[in-house]
């Protein structure tokens, strides 16, 4: 429709976007092609960890091709006269994919630790608070854009604290090998899921960096939380029976 953004992606950031969704997707194919090593009935980890990164792709083709993002005024109180008036390109696209991926991957990490589902169900509502709580500050083009980011925060710290500690405890329970997959993809979760707000205030929040930066600093994020995180956590229970988390 002939809307651009005055602050965008170039050439080389679109480049980028390509070849991380060239790496999710041949991810997704690695960890199907894994899953028909097994029997069918223990292929649940590799599903849900394949459709994350297949997700993960689509999205970055939508951003490779400069597309899924709409012109957001650059926030007000900025104003020098500099950036006043000006737009920047927001990738609502990002948040369609976490809004799917991010419940997925918790479910990896929780079945794991064998949580009973009514807490599972709770903390991917929890999760949808703080994705959706993000688009909409992300589109705010004012200063309550922050609120939105604070509600989102807050969501965070409470599905934080819950693998620190409950979900920890839990998968503790079911044996050194439970306890090992665990502790490493939680931990990796814990980093990663901290890092996300940080690149928001720096991109859609505070419009510090650069769309181009913008892509770098998230797309590294979502490899590290998608095709790394996978990996470990298939490999972590290449011998672990899903029956005995009772799934
Ligand atoms: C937002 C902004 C609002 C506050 C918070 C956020 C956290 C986002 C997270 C995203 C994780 C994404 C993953 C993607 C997979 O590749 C929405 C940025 C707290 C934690 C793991």
């Amino acid at each position: 429709n002939g809307v651009t953004a005055d602050i965008a992606i170039t050439t080389h950031g679109s480049d980028f976007y390509f070849s991380v969704c060239g790496v999710m997707g041949f991810a997704g194919f690695a960890f199907l092609a894994l899953a028909y090593r097994k029997e069918r009935r223990d292929r649940l980890f590799h599903y849900i960890t394949a459709a994350v990164v297949f997700v993960a792709s689509i999205a970055y083709f939508t951003m490779g091709s400069n597309l899924g993002f709409t012109p957001i005024e650059v926030e007000f109180f900025r104003s020098d006269p500099e950036v006043a008036g000006t737009y920047r390109e927001i990738f609502y696209v990002r948040y369609i994919d976490w809004f799917i991926t991010t419940p997925l991957l918790l479910l990896d990490l929780l079945m794991t630790a064998g949580t009973p589902w009514p807490t599972l169900l709770w903390l991917i509502l929890v999760d949808w608070i703080m994705i959706v709580t993000g688009l909409v500050g992300a589109l705010v083009f004012n200063r309550y854009k922050w609120a939105y980011f604070a509600f989102g925060c807050f969501a965070m710290f409470y599905i934080i604290y819950h693998l620190v500690w409950e979900s920890r405890l839990h998968a503790r329970a079911y044996g050194k090998d439970v306890e090992k997959v665990f502790m490493l993809c939680g931990s990796l979760t814990t980093i990663l899921w901290i890092l996300y707000p940080v690149a928001w205030g720096l991109c859609e929040g505070g419009n510090v960096i650069p769309p181009d930066s913008e892509a770098v600093f998230y797309g590294a994020l979502d490899l590290l939380a998608k095709p790394v995180f996978g990996s470990l956590l298939l490999w972590g229970h290449r011998n672990i029976d899903p029956a005995r988390l009772g799934l």
